[in-house]
């Protein structure tokens, strides 16, 4: 390696371990393995603006190994991003630190996303190699032609996402992404000879990748492995036998300088092996100079494209600039205004997920922007929709994914193309393996993005699929992610609604829960206001004096209207209160959910889910009416009445509460 260019990775590994150290926390390992790679990349090929990090036509560059996170934070420094300072780096992992102990999405930030649960990062990857294709496709490679680099582990391979992630890249030929693996055969347990023994190049090769390998330390071969790649009409793995804690001398090639500070001593002995004179946070004038000239090719980068770009007509600039400003056509308010008209003179019953297909079949036509897919399960989601148009290998023109059955790696793939910008990606699976898509799931929430998660088969209503397939549990552990809105419609007016309040949410992803079977049409009135948006509302009331209070979602909407007309027979004031969004109902005014959720009435809640967390509306001396206990397999009719889920059942437990 050259001297110089060997000197500037040393900046990046003595940040680093100095950083750790004083943190007395943190990994310094892999900073120190992977720095010559990151400054051949950053020096030569990696085209950014630190001036402007959400230029649009940057190429994206991911830690997914997020535990090195000094390496992502001593770059953005380095390379003069104004997010990163040195007074952060020496603050890396205290409280409010943008140099969090892993990376943690910030908008504008150069931090492209949230990493550190491992594969993730990967996943997120090809979401954003998919969004420049798409993009690519509708708008012009004059415009949109960036690539999409990403570092990972031996951790973030052996990660089952990793296999769902790179496979589909694989056949969708996603030939602009970029994956360094630091191949440095060390884990937190030891040599990963001690549980993984994969052929890689066989591994990637079998996906339909280009499968590169390098020494990580070797400033030619790491360069020529890039320049091939940038060529290349696959995406490509560059495997970079590297040496973890590279330049310590009794630490390298260890697990021990994984993820732990290497000491004071030990850093002393780095600091001699590698000739580096200066003190921890010191860096030599030339050696900063070089990185912020490194950092200020981007300025000349974007200019250019700026003038390509002004060049285009009018029509793209505008249509280019909504997308990315995430804002909705301007008529889309009428479009759904004159939808919801339409669904209201039809009053079709039918399933929810059916509802959805409809809002779908009226709303993709005109927003382009809406990418959707499903886990292997179109037909049962009905996520496609007549304007659905599928996205093939080296044909991006489409606007619909066929993620085959790999619902955690749809997930994280949908993040990566919200993260990218231009895309609101929506996908469909049952509600049940929203567990198998949980830990990105999570992330969306965690980073604010606008990502639709279409789960249907929403209950033990599902049938005959039996317990296995019926979800109990899921529907209150997602409402426990927070920043997360789970919508559970009861019928089309609210699968309307509740779309409409999803793609309206710039800051957090949305789940619509779909009913598989028919359930009835419950709007009484038009309103021009979004019911769902409330989170809950009054649906139907005896008078103002409500003895009772049902409140139910979903498919349970009915059964609380069938009870409030036994309970009216009985001479019994009651109201049903439909309840799509906990989340949303939560955050209205006291005022209003008191007038909802009345003090004085006594309140009963239904829903076919576990009766988890719906104390906090029924209170002490409510009831809750749902699952204790896994289903059961059989017709859905029997299973409610097996379950008590009848509105005899309802007015039997009301009759009890107001002790006629
Ligand atoms: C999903 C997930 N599981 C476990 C961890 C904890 N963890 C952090 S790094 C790591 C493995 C470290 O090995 P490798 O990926 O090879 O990184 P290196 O040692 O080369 O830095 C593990 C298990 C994690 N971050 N994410």
């Amino acid at each position: 390696m050259n001297p110089f260019v060997k000197n500037l990775a040393n900046a990046i590994r003595f940040l680093s371990i100095d950083a750790v150290q004083k943190a007395n926390s943190g990994h310094p390992g892999m900073p120190m393995g992977m720095a010559d790679v990151v400054t051949v990349l950053f020096k030569y090929y990696l085209r950014f603006n630190p001036k402007n990090p959400s230029w649009i036509n940057r190429d994206r560059f991911i830690l997914s190994a997020g535990h090195g996170s000094m390496l992502l934070y001593s770059l953005l420094y380095l390379t003069g991003y104004k997010s990163v300072s040195m007074e952060d780096l020496k603050n890396f992992r205290q409280l409010n630190s943008i140099c969090a102990g892993h990376p943690e999405y910030i908008k504008n930030s150069g931090i492209e996303t949230t990493t550190g649960p491992l594969g993730q990062g990967l996943s997120n990857a090809v979401g954003m190699a998919m969004a420049e294709e798409i993009l690519k496709k509708r708008h012009g490679s004059d415009i949109f032609n960036h690539k999409t680099y990403v570092i990972a582990s031996d951790g973030d391979l052996m990660e089952g996402i990793s296999h769902e992630a790179m496979s589909l890249a694989g056949h969708l030929k996603l030939k602009n992404l970029i994956v360094f693996f630091d191949n440095n055969k060390i884990s937190i347990d030891g040599p990963t000879n001690l549980s993984v023994s994969d052929n890689y190049k066989k591994r990637f090769e079998s996906y339909g990748w280009a499968f590169h390998e390098v020494d990580g330390h070797n400033e030619k071969q790491i360069s020529k492995a890039i320049k091939k790649s940038l060529s290349s009409k696959k995406p490509n793995l560059i495997s970079c036998k590297t040496i973890i804690g590279f330049g310590s001398p009794n630490k390298s090639g260890k697990s021990s300088s994984h993820g732990a500070p290497l000491g004071e001593e030990e850093i002393k002995l780095v600091r001699k092996k590698l000739k580096w004179k200066h003190k921890p946070f010191e860096i030599p004038k030339e050696i900063l100079n070089e990185w912020r000239k490194i950092g200020e090719k981007g300025i000349e980068q974007e200019k250019k494209w700026n003038s390509i770009y002004n060049k285009k007509n009018k029509n793209i600039k505008e249509e280019v600039a909504r997308i990315i400003n995430n804002d909705l056509p301007k008529d889309f308010d009428s479009k759904i205004a004159s939808l919801k008209k339409k669904i209201f003179d039809l009053k079709s019953a039918q399933a929810s997920r059916k509802s959805s297909a409809d809002v779908l079949e009226n709303i993709t036509e005109n927003l382009p922007e809406l990418i959707g897919g499903s886990a292997d399960l179109s037909g049962s989601n009905n996520t496609k929709t007549k304007y659905s148009k599928i996205i093939k290998p080296s044909n991006f023109s489409g606007n619909y994914i066929h993620y085959g059955v790999r619902e955690h790696g749809m997930a994280g793939i949908m993040n990566g193309m919200a993260l990218h910008g231009g895309i609101i990606p929506y996908g469909g699976t049952f509600l049940i393996f929203s567990d198998y898509c949980k830990p990105s799931l999570r992330l969306s929430a965690f980073m604010g993005l606008k990502v639709i998660y279409i789960f249907s088969h929403d209950s033990i209503g599902l049938g005959e699929d039996g317990p296995t397939h019926q979800p109990v549990e899921q529907l209150a552990q997602l409402r426990a992610t927070p920043n997360l809105n789970v919508f559970r419609p009861a019928d089309t007016i609210e699968t309307l609604e509740c779309w409409e309040t999803a793609l309206k949410s710039s800051t957090n992803p949305s789940v619509i829960a779909l009913s598989r079977q028919k359930i009835p049409f419950v709007t009484e009135t038009l309103s021009n206001k979004n019911m769902s948006a409330l989170g809950g509302y009054e649906l139907k009331k005896t008078n103002s004096n409500s003895e009772i209070t049902l409140i139910a979602s979903g498919s349970e909407v009915e059964i609380a209207i069938e009870a409030f007309n036994k309970l009216k027979e009985s001479g019994i004031n009651s109201k049903v209160v439909s309840m799509p969004c906990q989340e949303l109902f939560d955050k209205q005014p006291k005022e209003y959910r008191e007038k909802i959720i009345e003090k004085n009435s006594k309140k009963i809640s239904i829903e076919a889910s576990s009766i988890f967390g719906w104390e906090k509306y029924v209170q002490s001396d409510g009831s809750s009416l749902g699952l204790k206990s896994f289903g059961k397999s059989g017709p859905y009719k029997t299973i409610y009445e097996d379950f008590n889920l009848t509105s005899d059942s309802v007015v039997m437990i009301a009759k009890k509460m107001l002790g006629k």
